[in-house]
């Protein structure tokens, strides 16, 4: 079964003090009773993450706060934490009911979705309960809310056509390559096929790339580095591009005649995932490393780190016979990332395959903050192997 990535899913996140009603509310819009719903507060203490496909908004997130109240947490964990869930949304719900206050565990948030541009909505649960405080405090200060009854099912249509207006439509990420092709044009994708790659089929990023070619009503013709020559010659007219795996660029370059518009996947998902721009521009920082420099080696996942990890291993190793300086790293895994980016001479983002674009694009925009050049493992690999010109050309 083909199932849409994490990364693609719109990210609902939804907040609000114990016992408003987030867990039935996430039960009310999926129309099951997956979601823990529990009579004695505060039984789930970490976020909870459901993928889910919710008509008419399609394949989404919702992201169940619970544990992040004003109750339920020490001020600066609570902080830390909704930042951490804040860089995921792209859609922010904050759930009260009519016999709570409303106040600066509220008010809080509203200031987080301004200040990050986030589109937000209130729910007023409960709203068959009459009257209330809360209810008074959002008409008087003129809160965007809709009234839902997750228990009665009351008002859930509205909300996610609610949602669906709200969705940014950055939330949605750029283009693989379907805006640099034209329909019937055909792109050549180079696959190896080596002990690293899955049994049976190929990877995500692959499969991704055909489909996108596939939508713009091109054509994806596939093969590995060894039956490159034979598929180029055999096409009437030239490839409108060539993607290939960045492991076979040098082998693929010498069987394409120079002016062959060439690029490799992890470019194209550097500027998919993030800003290609400014991990191009940000790459150069590497000409002025010195010795002792702190470089931030940024992981948007905990995977399993692999012996030959590109981010702990590879790079290193890579940018030490490259710039023979002794440099400094720090690993920053699993989505966490140091507040305080000052130290840094450079940032080396992961590709990021299994986060939205926003959260990529969050550390962009906390790396111009402090003024420190940030790129990805693709466009430095690219770079140290002196290929990054040809690889971008094709997206100028
Ligand atoms: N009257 C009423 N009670 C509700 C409604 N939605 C939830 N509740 C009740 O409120 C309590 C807290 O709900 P829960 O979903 O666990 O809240 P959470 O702590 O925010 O996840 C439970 O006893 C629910 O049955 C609603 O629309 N109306
Ligand atoms: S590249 Fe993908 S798997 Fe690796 S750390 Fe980043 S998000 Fe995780
Ligand atoms: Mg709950």
């Amino acid at each position: 079964m083909y199932k849409t990535p994490v990364s693609n899913r719109l990210h609902i996140g939804i907040f609000g003090k114990r016992n408003t009603g987030k867990s039935s509310l996430i039960n009310a819009i999926t129309g099951q009773d997956a979601a823990i719903v529990s009579e004695t507060p505060g039984t789930t203490t970490d976020p909870v993450y459901k993928s889910m496909e919710i008509l008419p908004i399609g394949p989404c997130i919702l992201i169940d706060t619970a544990g992040i109240d004003d109750a339920g947490l020490l001020g600066e964990e609570r902080v830390k934490r909704t930042q951490k869930v804040l860089r995921k949304t792209d859609v922010g719900i904050v759930v009260v009911e009519p016999s709570t206050d409303i106040d600066k565990f509220e008010n809080d948030l509203i200031d987080n979705f301004v200040s990050k541009k986030l589109p937000y909505v209130f729910v007023l649960n409960k709203c068959e309960l009459e009257g209330g405080v809360s209810r008074r405090y959002l008409i008087e200060k003129n809160i965007p809310f809709i009234e839902v009854s997750a228990k009665l099912n009351i008002g859930i249509e509205a909300l996610k056509q609610k949602i669906m207006d709200l969705a940014p439509s950055h939330w949605s990420p750029v283009p693989l390559v379907a805006d640099i092709i034209d329909e019937k044009d055909i792109v050549v994708l180079v696959c190896p096929i080596d002990s690293a790659m899955p049994q049976g089929r190929l990877i995500l990023p692959q499969v991704q790339v055909m489909r996108d070619i596939l939508d713009r009503n091109a054509i994806a013709v596939v093969t590995k580095e060894t039956e490159l020559k034979k598929s180029i010659d055999t096409l009437k007219k030239p490839a409108k591009l060539v993607i290939t795996d960045s492991q076979v660029f040098e082998t693929v370059r010498d069987i394409l005649p120079e002016d062959y518009p060439l690029t490799s996947f992890s470019t194209v998902f550097a500027r998919h995932k993030g800003d290609l721009d400014a991990f191009v521009q940000g790459v150069s920082a590497v000409e002025k490393l010195e010795d002792g420099d702190e470089i931030l080696i940024a992981e948007a996942c905990t995977h399993h780190v692999q012996p030959e990890d590109i981010g702990r291993t590879k790079i290193p190793t890579w940018l030490l016979n490259y710039t023979k300086k002794d440099l400094h790293y720090e690993i920053a895994a699993g989505g966490d990332f140091p507040e305080d980016l000052k130290r840094f001479k450079l940032i080396i983002s992961c590709g990021g395959c299994m986060v939205n674009r926003r959260e990529i694009m969050h550390r962009i925009e906390r790396a111009k903050v402090y003024g420190v050049a940030i790129t990805n493992y693709g466009i430095l690999m690219a770079y140290l192997s002196g290929i990054l010109n040809r690889v971008i050309a094709p997206f100028k």
